[in-house]
């Protein structure tokens, strides 16, 4: 095999976000970008020779060239073999579970997850370890380090491998597998749920409408949802992935799944409505008539996850992001089992799931999974609640109605400022942070505040220390504010805002969200003037 090295000059903005990095596919086009990033990866790898790695994206613009330049710099590389999905498809989880079950040394997944596609859209590229999980920061800092200096790549001088063929290829000296991108996911699935209970609920005449947005997971749902659980055709709509999403946004939120909301809303509409991301690990659920909130969602699936077979032994504990609502706090303290609350993305979940200290994790952005992979898993998330809804025989409304009643109900809500300037969003966290230290003890009309920090987090497995998480405002009945910066936004910044209050067991469950949390919301703006200090009228988005 001839393997040319190639000079190529850094590139300084390669830091990887929450969740790998996220650029314009405008600048993954720049001349070597891509390379470049990829063999920084590669560097700070030791002991990749002859081993196993794992490749697949969510199918957006740029996959299939990226996917050939990664495939001939892992045979440049030294890797041993390449496993990658058909058509150069993987969704995420279904990626961490092939890495777990072949004991691949880890894997690449293309994807900017829920951020559009096409050629003025986005495109990224993440790195995950042995574990099936994304990279911790250690990793990912060591790659950011790498990319600013790094002199020159390593790439094999072959022909495209033919990714449409299931089959093993060569690319040069190295193995190229390509497989089945949903056999072995749905053979997992398979293990943790009760699929003839679920079969003969579709059977009895549910209805459920699953749109997969045209991402990754049609492939998915269609053979799971209707080949093997017998759901009727039609079932699963948007089900092609095609590379811009078919035009929309692959976030499965109340604004761009609109649609499959006023479904779900309407007289005649279906028992329960789903759907999933760019990259197949979010969730959306919606009942005939409610909206499952992710966070609520979590609580849920934690409390009656021993429904289900995988997790009939109970679970061992809870882990949440930070900005995630306590909902979830009160299932594990009712359950007497861990709970923990981490940064947000899925790479701080790796650690509490791998010392089986924790079953089920989860995000208020919609991400729900759990010990089965190492990633969030948003066909999973809709399996576990078509699998609980089967063995309670219960409508979604009745099951979160009565969660509340057991547990009482956390209102919740997140704002979006999106593509806010930069140095006008740091300049209002930083002088919100400022603020922290004489906020504690205030009190603005009943509400008094308990603790006001910038959240840093000390993982309990390896002691790293992740700062700067976050601001938490914290009140005495258990209401909070927490804003953060996106990580994964891709132009200007993205101000994420954060609103939650509790109502006890016997208190109301039935008020509007954004007026129940109003109260908050306008002490929010008070103390951090994001529309003031914006010139933003509204948020752009609300979920
Ligand atoms: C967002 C979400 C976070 C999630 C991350 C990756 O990050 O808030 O909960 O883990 O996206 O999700 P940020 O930094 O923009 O708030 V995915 O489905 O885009 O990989
Ligand atoms: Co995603």
């Amino acid at each position: 095999m001839s393997i040319k090295t190639i000079e190529t000059k850094p590139y300084a903005d390669q830091k990887p976000g929450t969740s790998g990095l996220r650029k314009r596919v405008t600048v993954w086009q720049q001349p070597n970008y891509v390379e470049n990033y990829i063999q920084s990866i590669f560097d700070v790898l030791e002991d990749r020779q002859g081993k196993t790695l794992v490749i697949g994206g969510d199918g957006r613009f740029y996959n299939d060239v990226a996917i050939q330049k990664a495939i001939k710099i892992a045979a440049a590389n030294g890797f041993g073999k390449v496993m990658v999905g058909q058509g150069g498809l993987l969704s995420t989880p279904a990626a961490s579970h092939l890495i777990r079950h072949y004991k691949a040394f880890g894997g690449l997944v293309l994807s900017a997850s829920h951020n559009p596609g096409g050629p003025d859209g986005d495109f990224g590229i993440k790195y995950n370890i042995a574990n099936g999980g994304p990279a911790p920061e250690s990793i990912t800092e060591a790659v950011f380090a790498r990319s600013k200096v790094i002199g020159a790549y390593r790439i094999a001088d072959v022909p495209d491998v033919d990714l449409s063929r299931i089959g093993t290829q060569k690319s040069g000296d190295m193995v190229v597998e390509v497989v089945d991108p949903v056999a072995d996911y749905a053979a997992l699935m398979e293990t943790l749920f009760d699929f003839k209970a679920i079969s003969s609920l579709f059977k009895s005449g549910f209805r459920m409408q699953f749109d997969a947005m045209h991402a990754v997971t049609g492939p998915y749902a269609h053979r799971i949802i209707e080949d093997i659980l017998g759901a009727p055709k039609g079932t699963v709509i948007n089900g092609v992935p095609s590379p811009d999403f078919g035009g929309g946004h692959p976030d499965p939120n109340l604004v761009y799944a609109k649609d499959l909301y006023d479904l779900l809303m309407s007289a005649d509409g279906p028992d329960f409505g789903a759907a999933s991301d760019g990259d197949g690990d979010r969730n959306l659920i919606i009942g005939k008539n409610r909206f499952v909130t992710p966070s609520d969602s979590l609580a849920i699936l934690a409390a009656n996850a021993p429904l289900a077979p995988a997790y009939a032994a109970g679970i061992a504990g809870i882990a949440r992001s930070m900005p995630t609502s306590s909902a979830a706090d009160r299932v594990a303290e009712k359950l007497g089992i861990e709970m923990h609350e981490t940064p947000t993305g899925w790479k701080f979940f790796g650690n509490l799931l791998d010392a089986g200290r924790v079953t089920v994790c989860g995000e208020e952005s919609a991400g729900t999974g759990s010990n089965h992979v190492r990633e969030k898993d948003g066909v999973w998330a809709v399996l576990l609640w078509l699998n609980i809804i089967a063995a309670r025989k219960q409508s979604v409304d009745q099951i979160v109605r009565e969660h509340w009643k057991t547990y009482g109900r956390n209102y919740y809500t997140r704002h979006d400022f999106e593509e806010v300037d930069a140095a006008i969003a740091n300049k209002l966290v930083d002088d919100l942070r400022a603020q922290l230290p004489g906020l504690v003890g205030k009190s603005f009309g009943n509400l008094k505040v308990s603790y006001a920090d910038d959240f840093s987090y000390t993982d309990p497995i390896d002691g790293s220390v992740s700062p700067k998480q976050g601001i938490r405002i914290g009140f005495e009945d258990g209401s909070r504010i927490v804003l953060r910066l996106s990580g994964t936004g891709t132009v200007g910044a993205t101000l994420r805002l954060y609103v939650e209050r509790y109502e006890p067991a016997d208190g109301q469950h039935d008020l509007e969200t954004q007026a129940a949390l109003e109260p908050l919301i306008a002490l929010a703006e008070q103390l951090a003037g994001i529309k003031a200090r914006t010139g933003r009228q509204a948020p752009d988005v609300i979920t």
